[in-house]
């Protein structure tokens, strides 16, 4: 289990936005929570706080979907049994102490991708499909929001996997579709990443190279083109709107926009953090 996201976020009218300045849960910390105890009606009348108050210090539960509760015996947690054991959680009955008595659950990674940490997106408006549907998700939201619980979902916008269609369209070569969403180079360039690490990446298809801050396997998105910011405002729009949920964990925030210098948002003003800060801005209450 990882911390309390509601402080140092930024307040938005349906939401807040947590900056995870450094940190990549995507991959790690698995919560293993599991429980028989089978879901309680709520009987009492004492009223659960309302979800917009999880940003006052609510303490928000972590929970990587797939390691949670199976609903259907295929041996993945999905959101069904999330969904079952939401009293568990909270029951929101303020008289009841049975319960864990977090006021938000954070998401890990959620939307359709390519491997088990689903951190490598192959598409940002479909819930992985081990997990159940987007109507499963919005169930989920529901039941959540009735017992007083908000909802953050995981939003990893610096990479896509190598999967994903927009990757698959622009590795065609120059004048291919989205070939500017992704930073690409005819010979290796010897720029290496933050931690020494290789960053170009050799293509599968032509002579030519492209960046990954991370791995081969998750190019990173262009954020220098203007589709590319479009297009992320948009998938932020879809899961606070269409899939109703109270805010994000974002990754990888210092390495959105791919420029040389410092990193960190408090140090100086980067480009990544005023990139942030225009995304959010739509979204703020005040
Ligand atoms: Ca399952
Ligand atoms: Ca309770
Ligand atoms: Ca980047």
């Amino acid at each position: 289990m990882r911390g309390v996201l509601a402080t140092g976020g930024v307040v938005a009218a349906l939401t807040a936005v947590s900056f995870a300045c450094g940190s990549f849960a995507c991959g790690g910390g698995r919560s293993a929570l599991r429980s028989s105890r089978s879901s309680a009606p709520i009987t009492s009348t004492a009223a659960a706080p309302p979800v917009r108050d999880w940003r006052r210090g609510a303490t928000c539960y972590e929970i990587f979907v797939r390691s949670f509760f199976d609903s259907d015996g295929d041996g993945i947690g999905d959101l069904r049994g999330l969904t079952q054991k939401l009293d568990y959680i909270n029951d929101g009955d303020a008289s009841t102490n049975r319960d864990l008595g977090a006021r938000c659950i954070w998401l890990m990674p959620v939307n359709e991708a390519s491997s088990y940490h689903d951190c490598d997106a192959t598409d940002y408006y479909r819930v992985e499909q081990d997990y159940g549907t987007n109507d499963d998700f919005k169930r989920l939201v529901a039941e959540a929001h009735r017992r007083g619980i908000a909802v953050l979902v995981d939003m990893v916008l610096n990479h896509v996997s190598s999967e994903h269609p927009w990757f698959r369209e622009a590795l065609g070569g120059p004048g291919a579709a989205r070939r500017s969403w992704f930073r690409w180079a005819t010979s290796r360039p010897a720029e290496r990443g933050p931690w020494g690490q290789e960053v170009w990446h050799k293509s599968p298809s032509r002579d030519e190279y492209y960046y990954g801050v991370f791995w081969h396997g998750m190019p990173d998105l262009d954020y220098h083109t203007p589709a590319v910011r479009v297009e992320a405002k948009k998938i932020a729009a879809f899961w606070l709107t269409e899939m109703s949920v109270d805010g994000f964990r974002l990754d990888a925030v210092p390495y959105l926009v791919d420029e040389p210098g410092p990193l960190i948002c408090d140090a100086i003003e980067t480009a990544s953090c005023s990139w942030w800060r225009t995304w959010a801005r739509p979204r703020r209450r005040r």
